[in-house]
């Protein structure tokens, strides 16, 4: 039987075990990405593990979302991150210089190799064909060290695409329509791999924005094949040596099929506060815009920004509107600026920001109260704008860039004859912010600033654990709920004991005082959740925070792949409700005993519950890899390669 194209990236890379869906395999890492909100804990991990040098064939770090210095605690953490990248024999891509995807895309990707990030949107780099994985830090730190990446082989679902698309619909369409069709938790446990004739009409930079909301269904990753497009792409980026053929066997089996026929789209729009909540434009049309955010590495290549120059040339934006945009890298924004474009948009009132996640994480531009925000990003989860009741909506570039210019969801097919496709001949490549791994590492100095902590490790797995309900959510938890960003948090993204204070913040605003005066008592910390728990960010403060405080474990009943391995990363167990069992009475404050802990974990799935109000026994699951289970005794990741090594 023939194989996909991400079957032929595993089968090459395969260190050990069978690729049958659902079973442990170990895979070689080519090269790695960190940005500077998740890479500080990231080397800072890399570093507990005492290596003197990195042994990955390339690793970029990365500076795009920490970028406004409001203090001093960013701007050293940039220098910390520069530094450390000349010790270790990492690139360094300086701030304004463009979101980690974006220039990944450009600069570093291959078609065929593999790609760890420690940012869940690492899947833009499968639009070039590469297998381009998101996840936490520790994971990086541990593939620095020249470990493989461990995972569950997941299923390969095929998405068929026919057609082409139609004027005034675009890529974004695409994903948000497959959105609405498989939901926030529909590409669990799978790779989403793109095939068929409709293909080839797509060019590598409208493949990227495909694959990188792809995050958004929950997937491993999304894969296109690499082709004559590909090819193309990487010849403009003057790296054509870099090219490579890649295409799934005539006879590829996937395990599951849809098809897309790109003719059939239209405009759409995803409303408050979930990316699978989709509707056509049409539908909304005549909805007063406040704000409208053209940017973030879903849609802010040098063909969105052109499409959206073609669209405002010699207009205005609303009066009422606000319209900000982003470029996705200074390659982008210098070639605006050289052919013109960026005078234009200039001209028709819009507010360019630097290269950068900005807007997208909260660093600025929050939106005014009970506003209706447009936003061509990926994520519209309540209060991550900044504005917890402002309306996030989620569009296409055309979408967005006609509501600047009517100041209502307008559909773009409104406004006449869509612009020519704008079809670049050559890109302009200036790597000067890009600063290569130093000759002479042992001369470098890591300087790190007062804000920057060491990572705390976890002590091992207990026998047993009292332990009490801390707190009780709902379904599709985020970890912008679990741990918020922000312009006001993310300062401390290297200073856990500080971030820390910032947990369930806006979800439960006494949880951190709770647990405090929990844990002094005595009482280990257990949040109950429901489905696609932890779903979104790779953000593992999201689980480390949750260790400091005293969290031991999440029960739920599914979890969102990378927060799922945060957490084991972290020593904190997922576990999950057997069927037919529901949270039932497990409410915030019942106590609980874990009697047999440390050997049920070592010994299977079961692990035993009894609630100390009524004494009654229940069990729950432990669904986890022999390694996983072993990273969980020890305590962590960090302890468990510390141990390995020795
Ligand atoms: C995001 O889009 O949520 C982020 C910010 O890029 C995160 C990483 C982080 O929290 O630093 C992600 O997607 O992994
Ligand atoms: Fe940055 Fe937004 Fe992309 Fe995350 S989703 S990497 S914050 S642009």
């Amino acid at each position: 039987m023939g194989l996909s194209v991400a079957e032929k990236i595993i089968s090459a890379h395969l260190v050990f075990g069978k690729m049958s869906p659902g079973e442990e395999i170990v895979i070689r890492v080519d090269q790695t990405l960190t940005q500077d909100a998740t890479g500080t804990l990231a080397y800072l991990e890399f570093e507990a593990l005492g290596i003197s040098r990195i042994k990955t064939g390339l690793s970029v770090s990365y500076v795009d979302h920490n970028t406004l210095q409001t203090g001093f605690e960013n701007a050293d953490d940039h220098r910390f991150l520069q530094s450390f990248a000349a010790r270790y024999g990492i690139y360094f891509s300086k701030p304004g210089n463009g979101i980690c995807h974006q220039v990944h895309l450009e600069r570093f990707g291959r078609p065929g190799e593999t790609l760890l990030g420690s940012d869940s949107h690492t899947p833009t780099g499968g639009g070039l064909g590469m297998l381009a994985i998101g996840v936490g830090g520790l994971e990086i730190a541990a593939a620095l060290a020249g470990n493989p990446y461990h995972l569950r082989m997941p299923d390969i679902f095929g998405i068929r695409l026919t057609g082409s698309l139609p004027p005034w619909v675009s890529a974004k369409d695409v994903i948000l329509h497959l959105l609405s069709r498989i939901s926030v938790k529909g590409g669990v446990g799978k790779i989403l791999e793109y095939f068929g004739p409709g293909v080839a009409a797509l060019t590598v930079p409208e493949r990227a924005t495909i694959t990188n909301m792809g995050a958004e269904t929950g997937a491993t990753t999304s894969i296109f094949p690499s082709d004559e497009e590909t090819r193309v792409f990487l010849v403009l980026q003057q790296r054509e040596d870099d090219f490579r053929k890649l295409r799934a066997d005539s006879d590829a089996a996937y395990t599951e099929e849809l098809t897309i026929d790109l003719s059939t789209l239209d405009p759409l729009i995803a409303c408050p506060d979930s990316p699978d909540r989709i509707r056509p434009v049409r539908e909304l049309a005549g909805k007063k815009v406040d704000q409208v955010c053209i940017g973030s590495c879903t849609n802010s290549s040098l063909r969105d920004l052109m499409r959206v120059a073609a669209i405002l040339r010699g207009k205005t934006v609303n009066p009422e509107v606000s319209l900000v945009l982003s470029p996705g890298s200074r390659q982008v924004l210098a070639m605006l600026a050289e052919n013109g474009a960026l005078a234009d948009l200039i001209s028709t009132g819009a507010r360019v920001l630097e290269a950068a996640c900005g807007p997208c994480i909260g660093m600025g531009q929050s939106p005014p109260s009970g506003s209706v925000s447009l936003r061509t990003y990926n994520r519209n989860f309540k209060g991550r704008s900044g504005t917890a009741d402002a309306g996030i909506y989620l569009v296409s570039p055309e979408t967005a860039a006609a509501a600047a210019l009517t100041g209502e969801i307008t559909d773009p097919r409104d406004l006449g004859a869509a612009p020519e496709a704008f079809i670049p001949v050559r890109f302009l490549v200036d790597d000067s912010l890009i600063i290569p791994p130093v000759p002479d590492p042992e001369n470098v100095i890591v300087i790190k600033g007062p804000n920057i902590s060491s990572v705390p490790t976890g002590e091992p797995l207990p026998d047993t654990l009292q332990a009490s309900v801390w707190l009780r959510v709902g379904d599709n938890i985020t970890t912008d709920d679990i741990m918020p960003a922000g312009a006001k948090v993310l300062p401390y993204r290297s200073n856990i004991e500080k971030i820390s204070q910032f947990v369930f913040g806006a979800t439960d605003p006494g949880f951190v005082g709770r647990a405090r005066r929990e844990r002094e008592a005595g009482l280990g910390g257990v949040i109950i959740g429901g489905e696609n728990y932890g779903q979104g960010s790779s953000r593992e403060h999201a689980a480390l925070a949750h260790r400091f405080l005293g969290v031991r474990m999440v029960i739920a009943r599914s979890f969102a792949r990378i927060h799922k391995a945060n957490l084991i990363n972290f020593g904190i167990l997922p576990l999950t409700f057997p069927e037919g069992l529901s949270e039932g009475d497990l409410k915030a404050g019942v106590e609980l005993l874990f009697p047999a802990l440390r050997r049920e974990v070592e010994s299977g799935p079961a692990i035993t519950l009894r609630n100390r109000a009524d004494s009654r026994d229940c069990c729950l699951v432990l669904s986890v890899t022999d390694r996983e289970r072993n990273i969980l005794l020890q305590g962590g990741l960090l302890n468990w390669i510390i141990r390995s090594a020795s």
